[in-house]
């Protein structure tokens, strides 16, 4: 998968992801990120590419033709048209499915916009999804297209180690992951559950959804609505609305 960055900001792009998983992923040609610095198509040898608002106001907004151009310069080497994510506190708020349904594109395109934003035109131009990652307010979208790639890559096939890891964990089926333990089995006067060391899976596997349902009811009770419950699922949150 190609995620490409226009960003006046390359470097905050290419630094982060070649760590950790997303930099195991990109030296295995699992996927691919490349970061395009917008001022490469200022067009002016200053290097400008933003400019005060037309109809006043504070700060500068960013000029279409250097998006436009450095967009371009995408298209024509891909040879079709992308799907542009504009990372934008305005856009629809990204989730889990979201990052799946990104995850089944070859191509994506994020669009980091800086100061005030970008002339409106070249935003209708070019942009097919206006995202968010909350709300709340940043300097850029840099940071918002870094958890964006973090999302998306791991449901790439092979990106994590084992198979199964991403589906298995919080919100793909609406439930919070259970409690994780290890070594050593006690620390600080504080045991690992004994059910843990039993070596019964069927025993384990059953107290592991009790605590995703406990946790979820305790956490993120919003959630808890979406999921699918079964019979057991069901006797356990009674049993908690009881208490
Ligand atoms: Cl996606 N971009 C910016 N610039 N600010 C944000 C955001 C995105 N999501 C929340 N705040």
């Amino acid at each position: 998968m190609n995620f490409y960055v226009l960003t006046l900001f390359p470097e905050m792009i290419t630094d982060t992801v070649s760590h950790s998983i997303t930099g195991r992923a990109i030296e295995k040609n699992l996927i691919n990120v490349e970061a395009i610095n917008i001022r490469d198509f200022a067009g002016n040898k200053h290097g400008q590419v933003d400019d005060y608002p037309y109809g006043g106001g504070a700060g500068m907004v960013m000029q279409p033709g250097p998006v436009y151009r450095s967009y371009k310069s995408i298209e024509e080497k891909i040879g079709k048209k992308p799907r542009v994510v504009y990372m934008t506190p305005q856009g629809k708020t990204f989730n889990q499915n979201m990052a799946k349904e990104f995850a089944k594109e070859e191509d994506l395109v994020f669009l980091c916009g800086h100061y005030e934003g970008i002339d409106e035109r070249v935003l209708e131009m070019i942009v097919t999804d206006n995202v968010s990652i909350g709300d709340y307010v940043l300097t850029g979208g840099e940071l918002p297209s870094l958890v964006m790639i973090d999302a998306i890559s791991r449901l790439v096939p092979g990106v994590l180690n084992n198979d199964a890891s991403a589906e298995t964990e919080s919100f793909s089926d609406n439930l919070l992951e259970y409690p994780q333990y290890t070594r050593p089995n006690e620390f600080e006067g504080k045991k690992v559950p004994p059910i843990l060391l039993s070596g019964d899976h069927a025993k384990v596997d059953k107290w592991r959804r009790e605590q995703s349902i406990i946790r979820t009811y305790e956490r993120r009770p919003d959630l808890l609505e979406k999921a699918e419950l079964n019979k057991d699922d069901k006797k356990t949150i009674m049993s908690l609305k009881k208490q």
